[in-house]
């Protein structure tokens, strides 16, 4: 089966250097998983560019180039910027994004962000619609488009329709504050599968539909739940994804990185470093974990000169005002640690707010004692897989928020904290760098086996079985005589 991929951005950075258009890929464990099957089956990805100065012919151009090159074709969705910025900035970022993650507060319900969230959904259907193929699996990625099942369904179009959601799905009681809710959860029942990252988030999407569509008739399965919607079948499952184990833990015991760590040990001589990776974003708990860590070394004087928090923040949404406000609070906080707590020869805080290179990234990664996992909710959290997988002397331990996806699988060999509990999260940090060397080893080895083994292959098989089972199941209905 061929699949189209659509994703609000395509995995292309379009730029002009020296006078010359030119693109490369952007990277992922999304991208890398995704791009075999592409290439294997001729499939393609659609999506928005980016906000390149291309246009028209010479964008054409330049994906073309890019096409041959990677070896699977992508198809770009032109939109207006203001379009992009109400529908992207607006309506994904100030109501979909806070709303899906339990932080109703933040959301901005302006309702011309839902207009231009359908402008942008007939756009994408449109080139959905040009170059689907009878027969191609039509797999639509995240919350952002959430609505193209929809749009694309009352088109007419036959192909099989799946939809995989990152992030978490709430609980009736925050989804029902979205003023466009019946829209978008009968949007949803017209996929034939649809992936969810955990069994949470698929009992909440199965409990709005009870709640609000009561007429949907339901099946519940031990590993899915079965809608019945206007003549179509919806089957709903938790599909949780993985990383490319394999790349991160060679990556991270190279030869290069060896070294790399006996630098790094020697400039910390012999400390324990706990380390944070997040992109910049309020989910991620940042403010409440730095007050965990301030809280760990006002009550555990024992952990003074023996640990170093290293958070690690990539800039993201900068152009959103709560953004900019929670880096300010965060920089506020590190400057708080530090000038309370620093001694001669120890920084309590070393706070990095910066993209950091692959390379770079593995080598902390390795380097850490401890993993501090602690966002207020979670679809999955990939830097905690990518910690573990990271661990080649398996030393690490890791402490997971019990509001991150991965705690469903990752929860039992983790010291698991609510990350609103300050107090709870510092005795965990003392946990932690108190563990002795043999029960770290043996729960490492544990969560090291299970991100093997549900890496994101492991993922894309999983939910491509499904929908080849859905789509057996459909071609029988349609094919077995109706018994007389
Ligand atoms: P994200 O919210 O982006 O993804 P996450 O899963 O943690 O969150 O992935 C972040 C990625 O960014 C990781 O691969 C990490 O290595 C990288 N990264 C973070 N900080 C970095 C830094 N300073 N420099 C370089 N790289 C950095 C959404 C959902 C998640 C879900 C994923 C995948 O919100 O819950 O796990 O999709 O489904």
């Amino acid at each position: 089966m061929r699949t189209l991929f659509v994703s609000n951005r395509l995995p292309v950075i379009v730029e002009k250097k020296a006078g010359v258009w030119t693109s490369h890929t952007s990277s992922g464990g999304l991208v890398t998983a995704l791009v075999p099957l592409l290439k294997r089956g001729g499939g393609m990805w659609i999506g928005w560019p980016g906000p390149s100065e291309a246009q028209g012919a010479e964008l054409e151009g330049v994906l073309e180039q890019f096409s041959e090159q990677q070896g699977y074709r992508v198809a770009a969705v032109p939109l207006s910027t203001q379009d992009y910025q109400r529908f992207y900035q607006g309506y994904c970022n100030e109501i979909l994004w806070p709303l899906f993650h339990d932080l109703q507060s933040l959301c901005n319900f302006n309702p011309d962000y839902w207009t231009s969230a359908q402008k942008v959904e007939q756009a994408f259907a449109d080139v959905v619609e040009a170059h689907a193929q009878p027969g191609d699996l039509i797999w639509v990625q995240d919350y952002q488009l959430m609505g193209l099942g929809r749009v694309l369904a009352s088109r007419g179009l036959q192909n099989p329709l799946a939809f995989f959601l990152h992030i978490p799905f709430p609980p009736p009681d925050i989804f029902m504050k979205l003023p466009w809710r019946l829209d978008v959860l009968r949007g949803l029942l017209q996929y034939e599968v649809i992936g969810f990252q955990t069994r949470r988030d698929l009992a909440n999407f199965a409990d709005c539909v009870h709640k609000l569509l009561p007429e949907v008739e339901r099946r519940r399965n031990p590993e899915e739940v079965r809608f019945e919607y206007e003549g179509r079948t919806c089957a709903a499952g938790a599909f949780p994804i993985g990383i490319d184990f394999e790349e991160f833990a060679e990556g991270a015991a190279s030869p290069e990185q060896d070294a790399r760590l006996e630098e790094l040990k020697a400039i910390y001589m012999g400390r324990q470093i706990i380390l944070g990776v997040d992109r910049l974003d309020y989910t991620k708990g940042l403010p409440y974990r730095l007050r965990a860590f301030a809280r760990a070394l006002e009550k555990y004087p024992e952990l003074h000169g023996r640990v170093t928090l290293l958070q690690v923040v990539v800039p993201s949404r900068e152009a959103v005002p709560q953004y900019q406000k929670l880096k300010a609070e965060v920089e506020q906080l590190v400057a708080q640690i530090n000038g309370r707590f620093t001694q001669p020869g120890w920084v309590p805080v070393h706070h990095l707010f910066r993209h950091v290179e692959r390379t770079e990234l593995l080598a902390w990664y390795r380097l850490a004692d401890v993993g501090l996992v602690t966002p207020l909710k979670d679809g999955m959290n990939l830097v905690c897989k990518e910690y573990c997988a990271c661990q080649v002397e398996g030393n690490g331990v890791l402490v997971l928020s019990e509001f991150a996806g991965a705690s469903e699988q990752l929860g039992k060999w983790a010291v698991e904290v609510n990350p609103y509990d300050i107090d709870g999260v510092a005795a965990a940090i003392r946990e932690a760098v108190l563990m002795p060397p043999e029960t770290r080893r043996i729960a490492m080895e544990r969560l090291r086996a299970n991100i093997r083994e549900e890496n994101v292959y492991w993922w894309l098989e999983q939910f491509l079985a499904e929908c080849r089972v859905i789509q057996e199941e459909r071609t029988e209905r349609f094919t077995t005589p109706l018994a007389r």
